[in-house]
């Protein structure tokens, strides 16, 4: 919770480091906001997009405890993000997810080595961690990571929750070999 008279202290922004890393879901209330001006309502978006725009996982309210504003909608974000943290993606589900990921954008090739994405499943819950397995997987691009991502997010709907994409290449002393 965010104070909309106070800035975004360097507290906030250090909790918010810690929510990342440790994989908590998230939940944005920027409270007080009946007691700021339209300039101050600008300026606080502003910087919420600057200091916390890496926490766009996470759905924000602007709320106020004193008048009541904001909260049935933010209480209903916490638990849609409840969901997604505990979510279950099935394994069937997920591969078909990743190959249709692949028919649309292909993995680039990293010198000789063209990765290949043959299935996936979920490794852990809270946060969701999805294992992807195949061949030459060492070569997938943090972008590619990011786009594959960003297809499961969309697919299960996953609001509210850091995600994790793991890759685990299967060893196989010819997958070294191009395709
Ligand atoms: N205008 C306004 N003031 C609030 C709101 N919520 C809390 N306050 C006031 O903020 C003051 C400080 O409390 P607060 O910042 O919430 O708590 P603290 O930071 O934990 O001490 C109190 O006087 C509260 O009445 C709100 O939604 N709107
Ligand atoms: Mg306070």
């Amino acid at each position: 919770m965010l104070d909309a008279i106070d800035s975004i202290s360097d507290q906030d922004a250090s909790i918010a480091g810690f929510i990342v890393e440790t994989g908590r879901s998230l939940v944005i209330a920027c409270n007080k906001w009946d007691g700021v001006d339209e300039y101050r309502k600008d300026r606080i978006r502003i910087e919420l997009q600057r200091r916390l725009g890496f926490l766009n996982f996470a759905r924000l309210h602007f709320i106020s405890a004193v008048k009541k504003f904001g909260i049935g909608p933010m209480m209903k974000s916490v638990d849609e993000a409840h969901a997604a943290a505990f979510a279950k993606l099935s394994t069937p589900k997920l591969t078909r997810l990743i190959h249709e990921a692949v028919e649309k954008q292909q993995p680039p090739r990293k010198g000789i080595f063209r990765p290949k994405l043959r299935y996936a499943h979920q490794g852990g819950q809270n946060p969701p961690v999805v294992v992807i397995h195949g061949n030459a997987l060492d070569a997938v691009s943090d972008t590619y990571k990011r786009y594959l991502e960003s297809c499961i997010r969309e697919h299960f709907k996953l609001v509210g929750t850091p995600l994790r994409v793991e890759m685990r290449s299967t060893s196989n002393p010819f997958a070294k070999e191009a395709d």
